[in-house]
């Protein structure tokens, strides 16, 4: 039963001996079983539309670690792309627009979001939860309504997002539009998740670093707060727990927490936060700082004790790194990790 799962009692913020474990981008180009299946596709967004590949990804790590969760293998640009903004990922450069938002005419003139054009991720989500030990979650997910409308406007990423946060600041308007296209648009997308099969839902806030305290309450919270409340009042979504993972947020983790949000998933660089108010309001999901994996396994093991420390008294605690693991890290020391968790 998915109820007795150490991930869901963990997200009811039940206090538990071992904290379960999962990990960020644990199906990715770190391992080589992924980069086999990989090397077979040219541009990365046809193998998310192939729902068996997808589910073969999605269960790598699960085979290989034996995690705690598992999570849907896609991309958050799934729904940019349903838009028709035509996402590509370019060899080397990341995710590339063909088709990107720059003027306002582009968000006036943009189609209705058709779910039904997902359907390959609502296949994927079946696919991988037919294939799962029926004990072990599914975790679905989607972008932040911000998230979305940053590469969707800047075309592609970068390391500050100029023309985008220029482009909100002289089109307010409009691009409260947009992200209320986006909110309902990801509303839809998690809801056809659970109905295929996710058992818990997390949203990626990774862009939040971008805005200053006020911008990020206008520009993503709200949204954020307006998806959640949609998942909460939907009866199809109701009894499902929300993850929020926000990247650097210039906002109070408490003001986080009032999103409803059953689990806040913090960034590494979230360390010196007062967790006692937090506790008994959210669960709490983090935070290695996947750095360490690149480090000798003493500095793993020091790295990684300090967060148990922190977090053993803390009811509804789950281990994972603060940002996804990177394709540089050794698969053995994800090994290593999960072994020292455990046996902490
Ligand atoms: O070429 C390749 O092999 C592509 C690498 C890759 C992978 C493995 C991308 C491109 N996306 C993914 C899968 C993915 N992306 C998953 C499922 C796998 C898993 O977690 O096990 C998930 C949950 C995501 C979510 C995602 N995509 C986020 C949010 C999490 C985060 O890292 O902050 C973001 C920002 C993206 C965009 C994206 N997709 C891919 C890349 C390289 C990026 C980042 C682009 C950038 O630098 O801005």
């Amino acid at each position: 039963m998915i109820e007795n799962s150490p991930f869901i009692k963990a997200l009811k913020k039940e206090p538990l001996e071992v904290p379960p474990i999962w990990y960020m981008r644990q199906a990715g180009r770190y391992m080589p079983e992924y980069r086999a299946v990989r090397s077979k596709f040219k541009n990365f967004l046809d193998m998310c539309k192939n729902p068996d590949v997808c589910c073969e990804l999605a269960m790598q790590p699960i085979d290989k670690f034996r995690l705690d969760a598992s999570i849907l293998f896609s991309d958050i640009l799934t729904i940019p792309d349903a838009f028709g903004l035509k996402v590509e990922f370019v060899e080397g450069e990341g995710p590339v627009f063909r088709n990107p938002i720059r003027k306002r005419s582009d968000i006036e003139s943009l189609p209705e979001f058709n779910p039904d054009d997902l359907d390959y991720v609502y296949k994927a989500v079946s696919n991988i939860r037919s294939a799962l030990p029926s004990h072990i979650p599914l975790i679905g997910f989607c972008g932040s309504p911000w998230t979305l409308a940053a590469y969707s406007i800047e075309g592609g990423s970068s390391k500050d997002f100029a023309f985008t946060r220029n482009f909100v600041a002289e089109n307010a308007d409009i691009s409260e539009v947009f992200l209320e296209k986006l909110t309902n648009a990801c509303f839809i997308y998690l809801k056809n998740q659970v109905i295929s099969g996710a058992n818990v839902l997390q949203i990626f806030d990774s862009w939040a670093n971008l805005l200053s305290e006020a911008d990020y309450f206008e520009y993503s919270l709200k949204h954020i707060n307006k998806l959640i409340h949609m998942i909460k009042s939907d009866p199809v979504t109701a009894a499902i727990p929300i993850i929020l993972f926000a990247r650097e947020p210039k906002c109070e983790p408490i003001v986080l927490a009032d999103s409803s949000a059953d689990c806040l998933s913090l960034f590494w660089s979230m360390d010196t936060i007062d967790i006692n108010q937090l506790k008994s309001k959210i669960s709490i999901q983090g935070n290695l700082n996947p750095a360490i994996l690149l480090e000798s396994r003493d500095a793993i093991k020091r790295e990684t004790y300090k967060i148990l420390d922190r977090y053993k008294n803390y009811p509804g605690y789950i281990f994972n790194l603060g940002h996804g693991i990177t394709p540089n890290i050794n698969p053995e020391n994800i090994k290593y990790l999960t072994d020292l968790v455990r046996s902490y």
